[in-house]
Order: C-alpha cells, then sequence, then structure tokens
C-alpha cells in the first residue's frame, strides 16, 4: 500500500476468521438456505464485522463512456452493440471537471469515488496521465478513489498506487463456466491476471459480479468460490443486479426477484466477512423493503448519486432517506 492510501477497510473491524477454500457444492448449499436460516447467518458475521451497521455512500463518474472494444453481452458500452452511445471522451482529458463533480460528491456525503473509462486496456499516453492526476486529485479532496478502466500492465498499476488510488474495479462478473456466453473478446485468465498486478500494485481489489444473466444457482456459487479463494479476498465486492439494457444482447432478460439478490448479498457477507460487499446497479428495480433486506443480509455500500455509469441510480435524496429508514450511519468523507 502507497504511504498516501487509506485502507478500504477500518481499524474498527475485528480480523474475523477468514476462509479461502470454500467448495462451490457448500456455498451453493448457503445460496439454498431458508432464508431466514440465510440471514441469521449471515447477520452474525455482519454484526461482528461491522457493529455501528456503517454503510459506504461511492459515487460513480463515467470519464470515458462508450466504444468499447470488448463485446460483454450486459454492457452497453459495447461497440459490438446498437446500445452503443460512440466513444464520448469529453472528460477524459479533463481533469478540473472531473475533481468539481469530486468535490460535489463529497459535499453530498459520499466517502468514495469511483470513475470509469470504458476501454479494454489503459494505454500510455494523455489519457492516462489525466486519469493520474484525477486520482491525485481525489485523494487530496480527502475521498478514496477507485478506478475501473479494464486490463492495466504492472508498471500502469504501480504509477496508479503512487497517485494514491485506493481500489481498482475489476469484475469477474459471472462463473467461469458461463463466462463464454457473456464476453468471447477476453479470457477469465486475463481477468484473474489484471487482479494480481493490482494486488501486487498494492491497491485494494474492488471485484464482484452481476446476477440476472441467465445464469444457473451453481454458476452464482462458482463466481462466489473464485472470489472467496482470493487471498486476501477482494476489499470490495460489488454485487450487481443486471440492468437490461435495449441495444444489448441480454435486453430480454427477465428481471431477477429481489430475494435472489439478497440471498447473494447474504452469501457474499458470509463467505468474505470482512470485505465491503456493494449493493450496486440495479437498485432502482428494488423495493425500498427489498434494499433495507440486503443491508440486514450484509451488505455495507451503495452507490450514490443519481447516474451509474450509462443507466440510472436512485436519487441521492431517496438514498439518504432509505438510510435513515433503516437506521443506519454512512461512513464520513
Ligand atoms: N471497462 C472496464 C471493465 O469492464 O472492467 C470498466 C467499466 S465496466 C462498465 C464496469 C462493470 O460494470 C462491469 O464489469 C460490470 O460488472 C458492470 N456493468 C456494466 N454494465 C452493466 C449492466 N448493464 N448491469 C449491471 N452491471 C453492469
Ligand atoms: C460495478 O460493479 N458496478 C458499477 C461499477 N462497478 C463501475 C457499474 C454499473 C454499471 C451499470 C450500467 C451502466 O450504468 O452503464
Ligand atoms: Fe467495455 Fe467494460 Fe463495458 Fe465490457 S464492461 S464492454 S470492458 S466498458
Amino acid at each position: 500500500m502507497s504511504p498516501t492510501q487509506t485502507p478500504d477497510q477500518t481499524a474498527s473491524k475485528p480480523a474475523a476468521a477468514t476462509r479461502h477454500d470454500w467448495s462451490t457444492a457448500e456455498i451453493e448449499a448457503l445460496l439454498e438456505l431458508p432464508l431466514m436460516e440465510l440471514l441469521w447467518q449471515a447477520q452474525a458475521v455482519h454484526r461482528e464485522a461491522n457493529p455501528g451497521y456503517r454503510v459506504q455512500l461511492a459515487s460513480l463518474l463515467s470519464v470515458k463512456t462508450g466504444g468499447c472494444e470488448e463485446d460483454c453481452a450486459y454492457c452497453p458500452q459495447s461497440m459490438h452493440h446498437s446500445s452503443d452511445v460512440g466513444g464520448r471522451e469529453d472528460l477524459a482529458l479533463q481533469v478540473e471537471p472531473v475533481l468539481e463533480r469530486a468535490r460535489a460528491a463529497k459535499e453530498a456525503g459520499a466517502h468514495r469515488f469511483c470513475m470509469g473509462w470504458a476501454w479494454r486496456e489503459i494505454r500510455d499516453g494523455a489519457p492516462f496521465d489525466a486519469m493520474l492526476a484525477m486520482v491525485r486529485g481525489v485523494r487530496s479532496l480527502g475521498l478514496e478513489a477507485c478506478v475501473t478502466a479494464g486490463m492495466l500492465s504492472d508498471g500502469q498499476a504501480q504509477q496508479l498506487a503512487e497517485a494514491g488510488l485506493t481500489s481498482y474495479n475489476h469484475n469477474l462478473d459471472t462463473s467461469p463456466e458461463h463466462y463464454d456466453q457473456i464476453i468471447t473478446t477476453r479470457t477469465y485468465a486475463e481477468r484473474l491476471e489484471t487482479l494480481q498486478r493490482v494486488r501486487r500494485a498494492g491497491i485494494s481489489m474492488c471485484c464482484g459480479g452481476i446476477i440476472g444473466m441467465g445464469e444457473s444457482l451453481s454458476d452464482r456459487a462458482s463466481l462466489l468460490q473464485v472470489l472467496a479463494s482470493l487471498e486476501p479476498h477482494p476489499e470490495s465486492v460489488p454485487i450487481n443486479a443486471l440492468v437490461a439494457v435495449e441495444g444489448t444482447p441480454l435486453e430480454e432478460q427477465p428481471p431477477i426477484d429481489a430475494l435472489e439478490l439478497v440471498r447473494m448479498v447474504a452469501t457474499a457477507r458470509i463467505l468474505m466477512p470482512s470485505s465491503r460487499v456493494r449493493l450496486s446497479a440495479g437498485r432502482e428495480q428494488l423495493s425500498r423493503e427489498a434494499q433495507i433486506l440486503c443491508l440486514l443480509a450484509g451488505a455495507d455500500s451503495i452507490f450514490y448519486g443519481d447516474t451509474l455509469l450509462t443507466t440510472s441510480n436512485p436519487a441521492a435524496a431517496a438514498d439518504r432517506e432509505l438510510l435513515a429508514a433503516a437506521g443506519v450511519t454512512p461512513w464520513q468523507g
């Protein structure tokens, strides 16, 4: 970890007994537990790891939007899909407008500022230099900084660490078995290699996935098995429900039952006691009560602000009301 970084996890979190050897069968059994039993187990773990039930608010900004070479079936930003809005790069070289957004996010109560680039991989040059300046700027505001921008080299990871990057987001998205149904332009192994580069540079790892892409229960268990076998566990684990965007190959996917998301969150919490489990895309489709069940099941972070990357998210005021109704307190930036 670079000296300028803050750890993803707080000192108050106890080092709960963690395992990295969960089998897919054990995980599938957790996912299938009677809901009340699953929630009880998850709550016991969550309460020990996060006794104050604090929730992290992470704001998200798309710096480079669309025109991506990868063919991820869920993603509206792929150039392979008619949903693609084309390579909008208006912010990619403009550090100050991005920092303006970060300041506004902080003022609204965000604790982490996440920035996304619709790239297959980071390339050296002016946009990467701007990314480094954005990271330095976000950190100097006292916010955690997270970047998601595809694959990277060891040297680029090192430069991001030196700029003070808190966390790099790189999702595994689904199980190794289901992967080629979703993405054909890269492999699971490449994804894992990037994650190792992030780790080697001392940057926290943000890695999770999406449910609702036609995967089976055993695919969900298998994704969680890969995540839980990473040592240490990813410091943050985003659990997304597919936002089925028109023009993507998954546009016709039926919405998941909210309780499936509750089960996924609860199981992630049991497997990775000290990780931040982020209730991510798909919250707009959830009732207030379903979101509160996810918080009860162990989610301790949400995306905060009215847009994700290209799709919408609940309004900030609605989220403040949600947290107040649940009686949980956000981390202060
Ligand atoms: N290009 C980089 C990459 O793929 O790692 C960063 C940006 S990418 C949009 C970040 C993550 O957003 C994806 O890994 C995926 O998990 C999530 N995502 C993208 N589109 C989504 C959708 N329609 N529904 C839910 N999650 C989505
Ligand atoms: C993550 O797991 N989910 C966020 C963030 N990491 C980068 C992105 C969700 C994107 C949802 C679709 C969109 O807005 O384009
Ligand atoms: Fe590109 Fe990332 Fe979207 Fe895949 S998920 S198409 S890599 S922006």
